[in-house]
């Protein structure tokens, strides 16, 4: 009874989210825009086909011209809203890992302060979404998108190197294992406060490409609501594998669908897009040129 009771409540809170956010329905994809907020310039994990950037020129996730402050976060959303009346979503997705350091939930807490009815959406690697996750729904976050890549330690120990967790760093399947166990602990949690999660895989041919429906169905029963295949940019420790094919890319999909709705309208933003996705990019109007500052990486 209660655990349908907060299926139904859920159920109803994604209709009314996905008409209104533009990376959960596909018709408010065109119309409501989103505001990356690049707060987070760290991470804990270390993706094989991750190169964090800043720059000006590159439109992909891990890329930013530059880490804001969170103390400059609310005249952000003033600016860009002014840019992009449309905007009804602000969005912390790096360039690093968004709860590797207190930045991104300190902005939250800002930025739901003053906007209130904006919808605030996290995206993280889910390393520590168990341990931050009261604070996050409290800091006003109601979507939030984790990357879960394979929920088989032999697969994920092919794309992540290494993971750092409270001081010590593990290698290999020791270390895919505490990412994945923390990822499905956190997707748990997170969901049963009511917060819509949406799963993001970089779909890696002849790694994880045979492992969708495994993942997808593991997802869901740990919670997520939603499920995104994001093509690999062969990068990094994996630029010898290539992009996976349309073919490729259309039958992952279909093995996530037979478990969870699938969102096919990514745009691979940066951390600091503004707008519309797929219509001009606002974020050099926004945060200007920053190539003074220092070169984080992203995730
Ligand atoms: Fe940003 Fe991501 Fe929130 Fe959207 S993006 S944090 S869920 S507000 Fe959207 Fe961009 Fe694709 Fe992400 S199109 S990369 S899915
Ligand atoms: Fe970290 Fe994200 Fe890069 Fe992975 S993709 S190493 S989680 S910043």
């Amino acid at each position: 009874m209660y655990s349908n009771t907060i299926k139904v409540n859920k159920d109803d809170k994604f209709k009314k989210l996905s008409n209104i956010h533009p990376c959960l329905g596909g018709e408010a994809h065109t119309k409501y825009g989103r505001v990356h907020l690049p707060v987070s310039p760290t991470c804990n994990i270390q993706c094989k086909f991750c190169k964090r950037d800043c720059n000006d020129d590159e439109d992909r996730p891990g890329v930013a011209n530059g880490i804001l402050h969170p103390k400059d976060a609310v005249a952000t959303v003033k600016k860009a809203l002014e840019l992009c009346p449309e905007i009804t979503v602000v969005g912390i997705a790096g360039p690093g890992d968004t709860l590797a350091t207190g930045y991104a939930i300190e902005t939250f807490r800002l930025v739901h302060e003053a906007y209130p009815d904006l919808v605030e959406c996290l995206s993280t690697n889910g390393l520590l979404l168990e341990r931050y996750a009261d604070d996050l729904y409290e800091a006003g976050v109601s979507t939030i998108t984790v990357t879960v890549n394979a929920v088989d330690p032999k697969i994920q120990s092919q794309i992540i190197s290494n993971v750092i967790l409270d001081g010590k760093v593990y290698f290999g399947e020791e270390a895919a294992k505490i990412l994945i166990d923390a990822q499905l602990r956190g997707i748990k949690k997170i969901s049963e406060l009511g917060v819509i999660v949406k799963v993001n895989t970089v779909l890696v041919p002849g790694i994880n490409d045979k492992h969708i429906e495994e993942t997808a169905k593991t997802v869901k029963e740990a919670g997520a609501t939603l499920y995104n295949i994001i093509p690999l940019i062969p990068q990094h420790d994996l630029s010898h594998v290539p992009a996976p094919t349309c073919q490729q890319l259309d039958n992952a999909r279909l093995e996530a669908e037979k478990y969870l709705e699938v969102f096919r309208h990514c745009k691979h933003c940066r951390a600091d897009a503004c707008g519309i996705p797929g219509k001009k990019d606002l974020s050099s109007l926004l945060y200007g040129k920053r190539n003074d500052l220092e070169t984080f990486s992203h995730g």
